[in-house]
């Protein structure tokens, strides 16, 4: 038994089993949380909050407070009724003892409630404990404090009494295991991300994230009396609203609630957002499509009835309707079932029947109650089919192009030799000089180059029907073999890992952020299903005498002076910066950026949707403003471009 047992005790049959649940977790955590990187770690403290939140949807707690601590470890603070500390009738020991340390007992026991269970990672608290180097949890509940403390999983003290109290609730303090996690140190923004988030899904939640690790406490109250209305507003803030009220509906019935909030914007792309059990659902599911199929019946029925459409004109698709959208679904219902690859399809079918006629019946009364805006709603989805014809029409011709002279490939593209598409790699770079050096690099056996150069059109500012044909892009397209948009399939993609390589300064930011928002707006689905990667060039060379290294940031440069004991000043040391890919011979940019064995690659994940909308909107949108705000905000921490 790996686990420290520091208590004389004398193990049954039932505790037995405990202890083997937790050293199974422990074994393999990944299963239990999806990964130990940071991810994972952020994972523990949504997996502590979201009994908290159970305890708020059932009525009894409107106040959550989460404090980063000095050491790295995370306090939660509800005002809920506090976890029940009495014998549990089955396993004999106090229930605040079974909650931690039995597997699947997590906050469900109450079995009511719009609990996560069964959702994407409700595995409770037992699995945090399990990860932590140690946890103590305090219950305040009818005038007393109880508290048990735990090491790895394993309790070292009884269920105490240590004062009295007139609160109630509970306070969960954790400290994640460094032998479990790549790295223990909490992301202040990612927190805070995902509170905002959780407070917009629940209206009148207030959240609270404290920040204890340096000399002045930072702290953020999160609270929205607007809840989803109060979302839509902060996705579109950066962005041109056509109509000033937000559209909101809402519903009941015995197992589900459900709320909608819609307000369109002058854009030309589509950010419906859902979540089911405030667990974003990424792939959508029954109440998006319940969602799309009424919103297009009603907008038709509307056009029709006030005659934008007239009776030789055909209906507008779900994509014109849904043309420049900013919209949140949130669900909350009794046994979920989570679906699809990464388990964040919503399932029930009931839910598609039900989110259809809600908005059916509320939506249609809202555009008759609202002239003004159901107006202008129509009217930019009959712009917005006009455009799409244009582009059906553009995308008619360039397929009979390429019907006439197929299989023609990018005359700039240097292709591999390997044909199975799961070995090939394609970089994508820019400039033509570091183009020629990363040919000459390669493996050619099975690495691909497609250099890019000039002025990418930027996507975000122009509809569909701009790109068929496009030089910069149409390269790119035909070269990845997959088609894009309505078109796209991944089974005909020839390279399964794309790489964009490009200058770590301003201008190769650019273009890298031009591609990224290209390829987010119209081939997600690389992006889903992983392909899409950053090469990391390394910044310095450090040399001295025939010692040679390649160094990717500042902290490695600071890291490897200090190991091996040299000082910048050195004389017999030289530190050059690399300033661009072109400035590296091609033997020096295979070995740091190309050589799977020694180079680095960022993987792009859009994990948060939302939090990518909102930076590619910033980035590439409309409104100056924001993007200047977001660039000195974060030009002096420009780390990884993690979406
Ligand atoms: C079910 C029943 C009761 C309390 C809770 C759940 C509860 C669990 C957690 C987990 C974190 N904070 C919590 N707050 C409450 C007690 C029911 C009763 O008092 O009768």
């Amino acid at each position: 038994m790996k686990i420290p047992v520091k208590q004389e005790k004398y193990y049954g049959d039932e505790q037995i089993q405990v202890l083997e649940g937790l050293e199974a977790v422990r074994k393999r955590p990944s299963m239990y949380i999806g990964s130990t990187s940071s991810r994972g770690l952020h994972h523990l403290v949504y997996e502590i909050m979201d009994n908290s939140i159970d305890e708020a949807l059932a009525g009894y707690c409107d106040l959550i407070q989460v404090i980063i601590n000095k050491d790295n470890s995370v306090t939660n603070i509800d005002n809920g009724r506090g976890i029940p500390v009495g014998i549990h009738p089955k396993m004999g020991i106090s229930t605040l003892e079974v909650v931690h340390t039995v597997l699947h007992a997590g906050g469900k026991f109450g079995g009511e409630g719009y609990s996560v269970s069964g959702g994407l990672h409700g595995v409770g608290a037992s699995v945090v404990n399990a990860l932590s180097e140690w946890m103590e949890v305090k219950v305040m509940r009818e005038g007393k404090i109880y508290r048990q403390r735990y090491e790895r999983g394993v309790p070292v003290t009884k269920v105490e009494v240590i004062g009295e109290c007139e609160q109630v609730g509970t306070i969960t303090t954790f400290k994640p295991d460094p032998e479990i996690f790549d790295d223990i140190v909490f992301d202040h923004e990612i927190l805070l991300k995902r509170f905002r988030e959780l407070a917009f899904l629940n209206r009148g939640l207030t959240i609270k994230l404290i920040d204890d690790r340096n000399d002045e406490r930072k702290e953020t109250t999160l609270h929205y009396e607007g809840g989803i209305v109060s979302f839509v507003k902060y996705i579109n803030q950066n962005k041109n609203t056509i109509h000033d009220d937000i559209i909101y509906l809402s519903a009941e019935k015995e197992n589900a609630e459900i709320e909608i909030a819609i307000q369109y914007t002058d854009s030309y792309v589509e950010n419906v957002f859902s979540f089911a059990n405030n667990i974003a659902t990424t792939e959508g599911g029954t109440h998006v499509t319940g969602f799309k199929t009424a919103i297009t019946k009603v907008i038709n029925d509307y056009a029709r009835k006030y005659n934008y459409l007239k009776e030789n004109e055909k209906n507008l698709s779900g994509e014109d309707v849904r043309e420049g959208i900013t919209a949140i679904i949130n669900i909350k219902l009794l046994e979920p079932q989570f679906e699809g690859q990464t388990k964040t399809k919503l399932g029930n079918a009931d839910i598609r029947s039900f989110t259809e006629a809600v908005v059916n019946e509320k939506l249609q009364y809202i555009l008759e109650e609202n002239p003004k805006t159901a107006k202008i709603i129509v009217e930019k989805s009959i712009t917005s089919s006009r455009a799409r014809e244009a582009a059906r029409k553009a995308r008619e011709l360039t397929k009979r192009k390429t019907a006439l002279d197929s299989a023609s490939l990018p005359g700039k593209l240097a292709d591999c030799q390997e044909k199975d598409p799961r070995l090939c790699e394609l970089f994508i770079v820019e400039g033509d000089s570091a183009g020629g050096s990363a040919k000459q690099g390669r493996d050619r056996r099975f690495q691909a180059i497609l250099p890019l150069w000039g002025k990418m059109l930027n996507v975000e500012k122009a509809r569909a029907d701009k790109i068929y044909g496009n030089d910069k892009l149409t390269p790119i397209i035909t070269a990845l073999g997959a088609g894009f948009n309505e078109d796209m399939d991944l089974s005909k993609l020839r390279y399964h890992k794309i790489i964009i390589m490009a200058d770590a300064d301003v201008d190769g930011s650019h273009i890298r952020t031009l591609l990224l928002t290209f390829i987010f707006r119209y081939m997600k689905e690389l992006i889903e299903n992983g392909h899409i990667y950053i090469a990391q060039p390394p910044l310095y060379k450090v040399k001295k005498g025939k010692e040679e290294h390649y160094v990717y940031n500042d902290r490695e440069l600071k890291k490897l002076m200090n190991e091996k004991g040299w000082e910048k000043g050195d004389p017999s040391i030289t530190i050059q910066r690399y300033k661009g890919l072109g400035e590296m011979n091609p033997d020096q940019l295979w070995e740091t950026t190309m050589n799977p064995e020694t180079r680095k690659l960022l993987k792009v994940d859009l994990s948060n949707p939302v939090v990518a909308d909102e930076i590619f909107t910033i980035l590439m949108g409309e409104k100056v403003e924001p993007r200047k705000e977001f660039i000195q905000r974060y030009a002096k921490k420009v780390t990884n471009l993690d979406i």
